[in-house]
């Protein structure tokens, strides 16, 4: 189970191509990866060799699904896993040198000043459940977009619903119109569905991939993401096929590679979902519990911005 994401991560340090990357930070990486994982009886591929913070992997999850793209609602909750990149451009714009606690403190304390500063453009929520329709406005061939955009979300409950065996449940956040306008393009792009059976199975695929940080994180959200589906579609969480385009390892974090491959997986968590919320849309965090998680201890790792 685990050992898939500790072999990849082995083979990568071991026999990736070393390249210079967006960030300036190197990486060494892989093209084309691919890890399966069954979810059956609430299993979730939340790693054991560090402990991985899955309620606010969780709470980000949450945020896509509300639509949401600014930091503030994170940051209010104590998740600041993407306070790096508005703080980035903050200091850079303004050249205040404010540090990333003073800055978020400002975010949850300054509707105004986050609205300045903590959005992230049309991100992972906003695609999610608002994706952009342009129609006909007028004569003069003119478009207006839609006060609502598509609920890809919506949409794939109710495909699932209605129409089991379809090859369309997809779920995109490649918005090719809107990347220029996007803090970072989305990494974990594509979600597709699949039943067979009474099973709810998905593949996901991601374009760039950070094993250290990202991908601990982007397990946990589409397990996570499954588990979910399956409940409000009354079908039994699958199998979870990750698949990854420039899977890679960045050189600064050599220290925490080399001491997780030593670490030996121990033990197969399980995720509870206490209530069956009316819809996708309704899940709280005190809904869910992790049983049987009992990692060794966290690794801390600087994240490329
Ligand atoms: N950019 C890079 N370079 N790596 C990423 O993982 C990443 N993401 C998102 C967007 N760009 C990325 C942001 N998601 C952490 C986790 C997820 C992130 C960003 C950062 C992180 O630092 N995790 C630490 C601490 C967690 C905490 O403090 O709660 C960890 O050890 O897990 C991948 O989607």
């Amino acid at each position: 189970y685990e050992g898939q994401y500790l072999d990849l991560m082995r083979r990568i340090w071991e026999h990736g191509d070393e390249r210079m990357d967006r960030t300036g930070v190197g990486t060494r990486a892989v093209l084309g990866a691919q890890l399966r994982f069954d979810l059956a009886d609430g299993r979730v591929p939340l790693l054991t060799t560090k402990r991985v913070f899955w309620k606010t992997a969780t709470r980000e999850f949450l945020w896509f699904l509300t639509g949401d793209t600014n930091i503030r609602a994170l940051c209010a909750q104590g998740v600041e896993i993407w306070t790096d990149w508005p703080l980035d451009r903050y200091r850079r714009e303004t050249g205040e040198a404010i540090s990333r606690e003073a800055f978020s403190q400002r975010i949850v304390a300054d509707e105004a000043f986050a609205a300045r500063w903590g959005d992230l453009g049309p991100v992972y929520g906003k695609q999610w459940v608002d994706w952009p329709v342009y129609e006909p406005a007028g004569e003069e061939g003119l478009f207006r977009r839609r006060p609502q955009g598509i609920n890809q979300v919506a949409q794939l409950i109710a495909g699932l619903r209605s129409n089991p065996g379809g090859r369309r449940h997809i779920v995109e956040g490649w918005n090719v119109a809107e990347l220029d306008a996007m803090a970072l393009p989305p990494c974990h792009k594509t979600y597709q569905f699949h039943v067979a059976g009474n099973r709810l199975s998905c593949v996901l695929y991601q374009r760039s991939c950070d094993v250290v940080l990202g991908l601990p994180f982007n397990l946990w959200g589409a397990a996570l993401f499954v588990h979910m589906v399956a409940q409000q579609c009354d079908l039994e969480p699958g199998e979870l096929v990750w698949m990854g385009g420039d899977t890679h390892l960045y050189l600064n974090h050599a220290d925490l590679i080399a001491e997780q491959l030593t670490r030996v997986p121990a033990g197969a968590p399980r995720l509870t979902i206490a209530r069956r919320p009316e819809t996708i849309f309704d899940y709280r965090i005190e809904d869910f519990s992790v049983e049987g998680y009992h990692p060794q201890g966290h690794l801390s790792a600087p994240v490329a911005v």
